[in-house]
């Protein structure tokens, strides 16, 4: 693995997670948990389900699965590294590609 990688899988500081969660607006940190998560609203259960599926390509890509459930056209979304035990960079960079494809899914 190159540098960048190494490092997306450190566990992130408070003081990294506060950063990360300023560039996040919608997602929130959990109670109780080291993770962060966003509830998503479509116009209906197709499009919640071709963002998911948009998501489940990238997320295979990456190695990096997010927590979800989905009824209807909501989805919600929970992020953390199991094999790091916590929030690391590569949450962010799936929350960020969340992002990206809701807003392109018509995310309300
Ligand atoms: N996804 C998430 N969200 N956290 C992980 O720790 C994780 C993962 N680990 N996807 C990966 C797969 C790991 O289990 C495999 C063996 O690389």
């Amino acid at each position: 693995m190159n540098d960048s990688g190494e490092s997306s899988m450190a566990r992130l500081s408070a003081t990294e997670r506060e950063a990360a969660l300023r560039e996040l607006p919608g997602w929130r940190e959990l109670e109780g948990r080291e993770a962060i998560g966003r509830s998503f609203q479509f116009k209906d259960f197709s499009e919640a389900f071709g963002f998911m599926t948009r998501v489940a390509l990238a997320a295979e890509k990456a190695d990096h699965h997010p927590e979800w459930r989905n009824v209807y056209r909501t989805v919600e979304v929970v992020l953390t590294t199991h094999d790091a035990g916590g929030l690391t960079h590569r949450d962010v960079l799936l929350a960020k590609a969340m992002d990206t494809i809701a807003e392109r899914c018509g995310a309300a």
